[in-house]
């Protein structure tokens, strides 16, 4: 890229749109274009169109998408799959007809099988059947994998797509029922130390596998992948270090300097059992994330308590 090219960010007030546009804005690129979902209604195909006609950008970041932890995904099943669907297929189909250079889609390491060979390579997609929990999510995302491939073999499209593993960081959502674990956790452990509470639940049986990577080390990677790659295949995005939810959560307890117990609540579900991503081919392009669990746990806990300020 360019760096007075123009720079479509999709998703720009979300965790990982804004890290994209943090990390864009640090590499001295000046022409980033945003729109709020106020502005640009992204499910809106008309909108989206208008929009690309306007604006034509070079290039496109796809990181708008609904998203949200375990239950959220479980919940809000039709809305998972719909919302997604509808915004990857609108702006997909829009690059093209406007001539986009080139498009990065991100999904998620929820596409692959439920119970696939760890760690997860891109070939293992489709070879399995997925977690029932996120499978509309999932589902959505493969299609969007689907669609830059298609329009690429049909179009001659330069879209390429990464799959980014469990992120955290700047931005993140602290809803205690509709976020993803280590928001949740920052939330449940600060509240209980100030509460002076004896001890706190998390979910499930703390016995699932989680690979975690700090937000701004995605950002990176997405840059790095837009300036260097332009292969078909997907690329995986992790950082092929893993931990148990229950050392996760003794870690971020430690983090936050809360005192009390831990008590796992088997009420709540577990997800898939593991979720590790082979990032070699990732790795041997020359690329590799920067932040430990601990920093990265350390520096988000920083954000959520100005999150905190920002609330009051
Ligand atoms: O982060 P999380 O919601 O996402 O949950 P998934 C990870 C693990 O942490 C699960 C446990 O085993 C949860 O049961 N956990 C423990 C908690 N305490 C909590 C808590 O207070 N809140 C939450 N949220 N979890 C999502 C998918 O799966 O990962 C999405 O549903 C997407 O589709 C996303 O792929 C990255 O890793 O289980």
């Amino acid at each position: 890229m360019d760096t007075s090219a123009k720079i479509y960010v999709a998703g720009h007030r979300g965790m990982v749109g804004s890290a994209i546009v943090r990390s864009l804005q640090a590499g001295g690129y000046n022409n980033i274009v945003v729109r709020t979902s106020a502005e640009l209604d992204l499910k809106n195909q008309a909108q989206v169109n208008d929009f690309f006609s306007t604006e034509k950008p070079d290039h496109v970041f796809l990181a708008a998408a609904k998203v949200g932890g375990i239950l959220a995904n479980n919940t809000y099943r039709a809305d998972f799959l719909y919302d997604n669907m509808m915004i990857e297929a609108n702006i997909i189909n829009a690059a093209y007809v406007h001539e986009v250079k080139k498009l990065l889609f991100l999904g998620s390491s929820c596409i692959y099988p439920r119970l696939a060979q760890q760690p997860l390579k891109e070939e293992y997609l489709l070879t399995g059947l997925l977690e029932e929990t996120n499978e509309p999510y999932a589902i959505a995302k493969i299609a969007g994998i689907k669609l830059c491939e298609a329009y690429r073999d049909q179009y001659g499209c330069n879209f390429i797509s990464a799959m980014p593993t469990n992120l955290y960081g700047q931005g993140d959502n602290y809803h205690l029922q509709h976020s993803h674990v280590i928001p949740a956790l920052l939330r449940k452990f600060h509240d209980a130390k100030q509460n002076k509470q004896p001890f706190t639940e998390i979910w499930g049986s703390g016995t699932p596998l989680r690979e975690f990577m700090f937000v701004d080390d995605l950002a990176s990677a997405c840059l790095f992948l837009m300036n260097e790659y332009d292969g078909k295949l997907f690329v995986n995005i992790g950082t092929g270090e893993e931990i148990t939810i229950k050392d996760l959560a003794y870690l971020v307890k430690d983090v936050v300097g809360f005192e009390g117990d831990i008590v796992f609540d088997s009420s709540k579900p577990d997800g898939t059992p593991r979720k590790l991503m082979d990032s070699s081919r990732l790795h041997s392009m020359g690329w590799k994330h920067k932040t430990s669990l601990r920093d990265g746990l350390a520096a988000a806990y920083g954000f959520f308590q100005h999150e905190l300020i920002r609330e009051k």
